[in-house]
């Protein structure tokens, strides 16, 4: 079952103003309801490589994969979905690949990337993250972040040494704990919930959220709730017009219809004039 009729995905990545190259990568599969953002790290080409190897293989991997599960049924070992291991195992994927270019190559030593990874499926999403790029959504015209920024200073703030608003100040807000690529094994963090018709997702690199406020891509997400494309023009020209010091990207979804996996005979013949 296609979902691209019922799930509108569409996003823009910028180098922003002070960048000659963009580091972030963004993909996305309409029919299988996903999209993905990296936002790559690295001396020589090494971040734009780790970021655009990381998306090339989670969009390969899970077009192979999803086709041949039934998306929403359980793992008995860890209670999670089908859907979610597959996508942890993608990103697992996309580690070794990122890992095993930087050690046959001297110029990409050390690169590594953060993900962020969406998955539509059954009325529910999968959402699975490693590093700082981030998943907000909106519903019922509020913003919540879903994702938990992996870096030293969130784990400062989280210990209660440093508040939200001294952290916003601070130098060491790229200093990521955790990315895809930099070693053998990555530890991932996995989200299910149930989506609900009409919510807005954005997935979103650092350059977004490091430039603006939550209150301004709230409101931004809410004046032009009707056109996605143009909520992620108007976040990346906020973005730049509030500095632009990194690379900034956006991913956006939004679910127009309901989804349901096993859908009844009506739904399935409704689904063939859609
Ligand atoms: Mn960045």
């Amino acid at each position: 079952m296609s979902l691209k009729s019922k799930i509108i995905i569409t996003g823009l990545t910028d180098p922003g103003v002070v960048r000659d190259h963009n580091e972030d990568t963004i993909g996305n599969n309409p029919d299988l309801g996903l999209a993905v953002l990296a936002d790559g790290m690295g001396g020589h080409k090494g971040g734009e490589v780790a970021s655009a190897l990381a998306v090339d293989t989670i969009l390969n991997s899970l077009a192979r994969s999803l086709n041949d599960i039934d998306l929403s049924s359980t793992d008995e070992n860890t209670g999670y979905t089908l859907a979610s291991i597959a996508v942890e195992r993608a990103i697992k994927e996309a580690n070794s690949v990122i890992y095993q270019a930087s050690r046959r190559n001297e110029h990409y030593e050390g690169m590594g990337t953060t993900i962020v990874v969406l998955l539509f499926y059954d009325n529910r999403y999968t959402v699975a993250h490693v590093g700082d790029s981030r998943l907000y959504r909106v519903r019922n015209n509020q913003l919540e972040l879903l994702t938990h920024d992996h870096t030293l200073l969130q784990e400062l703030v989280d210990r209660g040494l440093y508040t939200k608003e001294e952290a916003r100040e601070s130098m060491k807000k790229n200093l990521v704990t955790r990315a895809v690529g930099v070693s053998a094994t990555v530890e991932i963090d996995l989200m299910e919930d149930a989506a609900a018709v009409n919510d807005i997702y954005l997935l979103c690199s650092d350059g977004l959220n490091d430039m603006i406020e939550d209150s301004l891509i709230e409101d931004t997400i809410i004046n032009y709730r009707s056109d996605l494309n143009k909520i992620a023009a108007e976040l990346v020209k906020q973005a730049k017009q509030h500095g632009g010091k990194d690379n900034v990207s956006t991913l956006l979804a939004q679910p127009v219809k309901p989804f349901p996996a096993n859908g009844n005979w009506l739904n399935k013949i409704t689904d063939l004039f859609s």
